[in-house]
């Protein structure tokens, strides 16, 4: 009987959290501005695995924001070599003439190999703003200062105010970029710029998950994935946020867009703190 009860006994979360409050996130994103006069934006850089997700992430971002199915961010089905090649700033329109204070740089995937995908040197040096818009990363070699490319006198707008280690759930691949993600972190962790993760693919990952976007918080598959990045990566649990990418429906999914909602708000407040101390 005991063994019987337990079955229909809700599992206890592994984070509590407001599930429900798509609006109040929606609201307070919609609402913010900074307070800076100088700055114009807070700069998000993704970085990642090739193909864990990092433009879907901004593509599901611009897509709830904008409420309209978007490709701004050229995301790949097909995998292997990372699909995103240049640097690339992403703005999201707000109305027909203002963007949101915020911006994306989705850079090229990090590659377990030594010689293939973004080398970490140039994502260092995209922290500081020396990276121009539409550089093409080359996995051999790092930006030189005569290149066309290279923004020898950057200003706040240009450099990295938050970080955002990209990885999906589906996969253990962290472990073989661990390297090349640690480098970044590293250098990120120097300038004081501010790190969260987000995991994608969750509904991949878990079966449960994938029939019931809800159970996310319940499921132990999603936690030991969480509890492994945190490990492997170094970025504190409450600072890692599971979520499912719009990359194939059509229809807007309310518990999809809290989770996304929610890593949007911690990243926000994040690019908001590094720049009231810089
Ligand atoms: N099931 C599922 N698939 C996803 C999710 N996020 C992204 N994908 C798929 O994963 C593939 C790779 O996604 P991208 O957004 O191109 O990945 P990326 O990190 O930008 O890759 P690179 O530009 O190559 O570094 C695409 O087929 C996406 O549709 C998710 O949350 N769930
Ligand atoms: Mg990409």
């Amino acid at each position: 009987m005991k063994a019987f009860k337990s079955l229909f006994k809700p599992a206890t979360p592994w984070r509590i959290v407001q599930t429900d409050d798509k609006d109040s996130y929606l609201d307070s994103i919609k609402k913010f501005q900074l307070t800076k006069d100088e700055v114009q934006h807070i700069r998000i850089m993704l970085y990642g695995p090739t193909g864990s997700g990092k433009s879907s992430f901004i593509n599901s971002v611009e897509r709830i924001l904008r409420d309209r199915v978007t490709s701004q961010a050229l995301s790949d089905s097909i995998g292997g070599s990372s699909f995103t090649k240049k640097y690339r700033t992403h703005p999201i329109k707000k109305d027909s003439s203002s963007y949101y204070p915020f911006v994306f740089t989705d850079v090229m995937g990090l590659e377990k190999e030594r010689k293939k995908g973004a080398c970490p040197e140039d994502i260092a040096l995209a922290f500081k703003g020396h990276v121009k818009d539409g550089y093409t990363f080359n996995p051999q070699t790092s930006i030189s200062p005569t290149d066309p490319f290279y923004n020898s006198s950057p200003t706040m707008n240009d450099k990295t105010h938050v970080l955002v280690c990209v990885v999906s759930a589906s996969t253990a691949n962290c472990t073989e970029h661990l390297e090349k993600i640690r480098d970044v972190r590293l250098e990120a962790s120097d300038l004081g710029i501010p790190q969260v993760a987000v995991l994608t693919k969750i509904d991949e990952a878990c079966p449960e998950v994938h029939l019931n976007i809800k159970k996310v918080f319940t499921s132990n598959i999603i936690k030991k994935r969480t509890e492994e990045v945190s490990a492997y990566v170094g970025i504190p649990m409450q600072s890692i946020f599971p979520v499912k990418n719009y990359h194939s429906e059509f229809i807007r999914n309310k518990d999809m867009d809290t989770l996304i909602l929610m890593a949007l708000k911690q990243i926000i407040d994040f690019g908001e703190d590094f720049l009231d101390q810089n």
